[in-house]
């Protein structure tokens, strides 16, 4: 395995292979068999109606890989910021073929995250669409092992196709992030083995086939849409995938309509949303059979009102692009469906709940080691290799997970991971911060928002300063505070450390 990573050891690796969980392929062996199978099949649609079948979106990855393979090398790091556009779909395939491991950053990331990130991955490449030229520009100064910025909508390059070498099946094929939960960014190591399992495992628990048409609704890089089937699942399942701009109900409708679409994945707040909508909208979403909601909690109430809605079934799905992966089955009563965020995906699957309530897990597709962070893997890891999720959960007999609450520094604002302590970085650089804590707040709808309460020299600064301070900074959009809170001192723990917990308890009590 590529160094920076850790192994699953020889025995479970063995077990997994064994069991048939590992089959030794490349992950784009998922293509490859669709093109096999039915290359006349539409594989992928973009937002504007460009389709291409599976022949023709081989011969593009074929073309781009061969184009690639002048610019990156097998196993050099190339950081990927790319929206739901057909080329993203291109680039991800052919970066596989040529070997280079793609960090898959969101498009909301910024300067605060791209150059951290860049940093760890010791990145050569940088790919992006035009609307990131400037961002470019800043990250390229501050990393200089940035030797190349490629506008993939403007000039992916192309060149005859050529052979590639094969990569190492049980080898790193990608890098997904972490929501994280310190000041540096985590990444995970994904191998060719784990994730052709989790898409093709995932496809099966979605029930996608041949007829599935899959709507990529939030972005493509996250792992609930790659994955969990996502798009990588819907092609494992022969399927189409459909790329939507936003998940906004006006896109996303048109879209079901115009493809008749069968399946999508959202967060809560989205799920929230097109429910609303749909009361209302004249388009025609009958062909929809799925909804999958995930990224954070779905309350009872709403998931009861799925199937009248949208007039489809629900599936919740508990995630992490650490691995484990959680679905409520599509022949679950309808009980377990609407209060349980599912049970998990493989057989092999180990879960482990502590008195605590911490999930704690391992498995054939989840990691055992951040990339590069031996001191936190440490910290993140049991002895015997369990991942420490940080989540609080209960699980049912039938194996069932309850989601209750977390003991990890993170906020979940809407499915969107806030890492406290980097937040919390960003406002102490502020000259009129003295001390920070971020806190989680409960909200309706985005399920948590973001309440920074601080400790300030001299004159209080005001929301939209924070705002505009962060923003100068770099910090993505939607790590921004929604509300700041001014207090004398903090309120202290036995240990003397902050208390989030008193802090949080004092937002529920509604103080002002
Ligand atoms: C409560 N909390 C949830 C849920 C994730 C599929 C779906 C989601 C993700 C994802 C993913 C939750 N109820 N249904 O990667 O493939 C919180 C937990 C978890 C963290 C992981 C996928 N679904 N969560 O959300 O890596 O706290 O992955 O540990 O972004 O989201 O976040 P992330």
């Amino acid at each position: 395995m590529l160094e920076g990573c850790v192994p699953w050891p020889e025995e479970l690796a063995e077990r997994y292979r064994a069991e048939g969980y590992w089959t030794g392929e490349p992950l784009d062996q998922l293509l490859r068999d669709g093109v096999e199978r039915h290359p006349d099949r539409v594989a992928l649609v973009g937002a504007d109606g460009s389709r291409w079948t599976y022949a023709e979106l081989d011969a593009w990855v074929a073309r781009v890989a061969s184009g690639l393979s002048s610019l990156v090398s097998p196993r050099e790091r190339v950081v990927v910021q790319v929206p739901n556009i057909p080329e993203f779909v291109a680039l991800f395939f052919a970066l596989l073929r040529v070997g280079a491991l793609p960090v898959l950053a969101l498009p909301a990331h910024r300067e605060a995250e791209i150059v951290p990130l860049c940093e760890l991955s010791e990145a050569v490449a940088y790919f992006i669409t035009d609307e990131y030229r400037d961002l470019a520009q800043i990250v390229c100064k501050a990393v200089p092992g940035v030797r190349q910025v490629v506008v993939v909508d403007e000039e992916l390059p192309t060149a005859e196709p050529v052979e590639l070498p094969e990569p190492d099946p049980s080898d790193v094929a990608l890098f997904l992030l972490s929501g994280g939960t310190t000041g540096t960014p985590k990444l995970i190591p994904r191998t060719h083995n784990d994730y052709l399992y989790n898409a093709r495992a995932s496809a099966k628990v979605a029930g996608f086939g041949e007829n599935t048409v899959y709507l990529v609704a939030l972005p493509a890089a996250h792992n609930f849409a790659l994955s969990s089937p996502g798009l990588l699942g819907a092609f494992a399942a022969g399927g189409t995938v459909v790329l939507a701009t936003d998940p906004s109900p006006d896109t996303a409708f048109a879209l079901i309509e115009r493809e008749k679409v069968t399946g999508t994945a959202v967060v809560p707040p989205v799920a929230l949303l097109w429910m609303d909508a749909a009361e209302f909208a004249d388009e025609d979403l009958t062909s929809l059979e799925l909804l999958q909601v995930g990224g954070a909690k779905l309350s009872a109430e709403p998931a009861s009102r799925v199937r009248e809605s949208l007039g489809c079934a629900l599936q919740q799905v508990f995630g992490m692009a650490e691995g484990l992966l959680n679905f409520t089955r599509l022949d679950d009563p309808q009980e377990l469906v609407v209060t349980t965020q599912g049970r998990p995906l493989c057989p092999a699957d180990e879960v482990r709940v502590l008195e605590n309530g911490e999930l704690l897990t391992r498995g054939p597709y989840t990691l055992r080691g951040y990339y590069r962070a031996e001191e936190h893997n440490a910290r993140s890891f049991t002895e015997d290799g369990f991942y420490r999720s940080g989540d609080v959960v209960r699980q049912l007999p039938s194996g069932h997970l309850i989601v209750e609450g977390r003991i990890k520094d993170q906020i979940n604002r809407g499915g969107e991971k806030i890492p406290a302590e980097e937040l919390e970085n960003h406002l102490l650089a502020h000259p009129a911060v003295h001390d920070a804590a971020v806190v989680g707040m409960a909200d309706e709808v985005m399920g948590e928002r973001t309440c920074a309460f601080l400790v300030v020299r001299g004159a209080p600064p005001k929301l939209r300063e924070v705002a505009a301070f962060l923003r100068e900074r770099g910090v993505a959009e939607y790590k921004l505070p929604d509300r700041i809170e001014v207090l004398e001192e903090f309120p202290l723990t036995k240990v003397g450390k902050v208390s989030k917990t008193e802090l949080a308890r004092r937002l529920a009590g509604g103080a002002e």
